[in-house]
């Protein structure tokens, strides 16, 4: 649909609009007295969200790159059917195809409160069981208001019964990582990614200091990212998870990755609500499952 057509169809006026964004694509601006947020229909990825009088809550690089077939680098990006690499080793893209590829839009509303839902969506194509042979509907649910909710659906239209490991690898936005911590997993056991995937129990607060790829088992559904340079925590409220990732991949491999700044390490985290490792979800035929996870801004 053109710009003009998504308007006219989904457009709320001075809430919603549509309009164009980096390398041409389709982003929605929503505006409420509460918050403001642009996602991206390209990848179904929410790029900023900025509660009022706030920094924006995510980290978008400056150096992301918009357009079919990549991932953008930052915001809330899906990962899914897949988290990880790919599980099969075939040589699909890690983390699965739906980050890649453009989302349809199904619809935008202006909730009694205030808050803005829009909704988008995908089903499976030639393509998409050229690369997993499932039939599906996925539909992620954005509401913005005094937080941001993130409900991700997937639905089994297919006649047998599939797995899926997912998450939403979110990119948050602090100060300074030096002076950022995780809180929530103490105690949590966690396969470390940097030391062969080691089995390891978490002992008090996450800091970090050298790159961090950990995917946590067990976890509660409330963490917290304290950032002091910032002077603000964001509480990340989940459901339908047992893991959660923390990943930050420090200097040397910030530079190595052609989508970041050299010093972007030190200016995010990714804290990701996941079903990843053996948190793996059967979808029956005509079944769904959700995976919600919220953001909001404490002080
Ligand atoms: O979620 C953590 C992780 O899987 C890391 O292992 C690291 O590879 C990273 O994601 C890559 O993220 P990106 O957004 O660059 O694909």
């Amino acid at each position: 649909m053109t710009l003009a057509q998504l308007n006219a169809e989904y457009g709320i006026a001075g809430k919603v609009e549509f309009i164009e964004g980096g390398g041409g694509l389709t982003m929605i601006r929503v505006s409420t007295p509460k918050a403001g947020a642009l996602i991206s229909t390209h990848a179904g990825q929410v790029l900023s969200y900025q509660p009022a009088g706030e920094e924006d809550i995510l980290f978008l690089s400056s150096k992301a790159y918009y357009q079919d077939g990549k991932a953008i680098k930052g915001g809330a990006p899906i990962c899914w059917p897949w988290f990880g690499p790919d599980p099969e080793g075939k040589g699909r893209p890690g983390h699965g195809f739906v980050r890649n590829r453009p989302w349809n839009v199904t619809g935008t509303e202006a909730l009694s409160n205030g808050d803005i839902r829009v909704t988008l969506g995908l089903t499976d194509t030639t393509e998409t069981r050229a690369i997993w042979p499932q039939a599906f509907n996925l539909t992620q649910e954005i509401v913005i208001g005094d937080s941001l909710n993130l409900a991700l659906i997937t639905r089994n239209t297919g006649a047998e019964t599939f797995g899926i490991t997912q998450g939403f690898h979110t990119y948050f936005k602090v100060g300074d990582i030096s002076q950022t911590r995780v809180l929530g997993l103490q105690d949590c056991s966690y396969i470390d990614k940097t030391d062969n995937s080691a089995e390891k129990k978490q002992t008090g607060e996450v800091a970090i200091a050298a790159e961090v790829d950990r995917i946590y088992r067990n976890v509660g559904n409330t963490l917290i990212i304290d950032d002091k340079a910032l002077d603000r925590c964001i509480q990340i409220l989940s459901q339908g998870n047992k893991t959660a990732v923390v990943w930050n991949p420090w200097e040397k491999i910030a530079r190595e990755m052609a989508d970041l700044e050299d010093a972007d390490y030190q200016r995010f985290i990714c804290v990701e609500t996941t079903n990843a490792a053996d948190d793996v979800i059967g979808v029956a035929p005509g079944r769904e499952f959700r995976l919600v996870a919220d953001y909001r801004v404490m002080k």
